[in-house]
């Protein structure tokens, strides 16, 4: 369902906007507030997850937010344990251009057994970092190195990989916070090959910057820390 609406809305040539929530760093209290900024948004989806879930926060905020929004929930792990089967739908994560096992396989044979007891939409995702200009967290965490942006053909080769591999969204991703964010050519370079969704995020920090990622192919934008900074950024797309 979530799939097939992500592709209903790319054929009617709708911009997708993710935002990405970190159950480590979500105050509960105000929750229901960031909901409504939210909702005034364009917002089309809610990512949850991050790198690490030191106080597995994630189901008690996917319970909260079910509470709180129709939005579709997509879970965005970086652990087999982020796996909750209460949400709508979950990005199944290869870290495709990282070569350590664990993020190529293991953690996916661990979330088995949650999935198998769910009725939860998965999603193969071929996740590809790529250099946003400083060392961010998951490749502190996946202890992989992002593939430098001047390497344009490797990304797309990584990317097209992917698809071959029957991926059905390839996310590119310069990592949370970055310095800056992934860039126009290389958005251009993989879509122009690419015949499947492109999500593109990590160090989108602007409306420009938004605007820019669509022009240049993303499908889907995911903005994380630019909300975590100011509930208030939506606002700042609206107008
Ligand atoms: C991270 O792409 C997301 O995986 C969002 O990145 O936090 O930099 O917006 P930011």
């Amino acid at each position: 369902m979530i799939l097939q609406n992500i592709h209903q809305k790319i054929n009617k040539q709708q911009s997708l906007l993710a935002v990405l929530l970190d159950p480590e760093k979500i105050v509960h209290s105000s929750l229901s507030a960031l909901v409504n900024q939210i909702h005034e948004a364009p917002i089309s989806h809610i990512f949850i997850g991050g790198s690490t879930d030191e106080n597995a926060q994630i189901k008690t905020l996917v319970k909260e937010l079910k509470k709180l929004t129709h939005l579709p929930l997509v879970l965005f792990p970086g652990h087999a344990d982020q796996v909750v089967p209460q949400a709508d739908a979950i990005l199944f994560l290869s870290l495709l251009s990282g070569r350590n096992p664990r993020y190529l396989i293991d953690h996916h044979i661990q979330a088995v057994p949650t999935l198998i007891e769910s009725n939860i939409e998965i999603i193969p995702t071929g996740y590809i970092l790529v250099d946003g200009g400083k060392r961010t967290k998951v490749q502190e965490v996946s202890e992989t190195k992002p593939i430098p942006q001047d390497q344009l053909t490797r990304i797309v080769h990584t990317a097209l990989a992917g698809q071959y591999m029957g991926k059905k969204l390839i996310y590119l991703e310069a990592g949370s916070g970055a310095n800056y964010p992934v860039s126009t050519a290389v958005i251009h370079a993989v879509k122009k090959q690419l015949s499947i969704p492109l999500i593109v995020g990590g160090g989108i920090r602007t409306k420009t910057q938004i605007e820019q990622a669509y022009l240049a192919g993303a499908d889907l934008v995911v903005i994380g820390t630019a909300f975590e900074n100011d509930p208030n950024f939506f606002n700042t797309i609206n107008s």
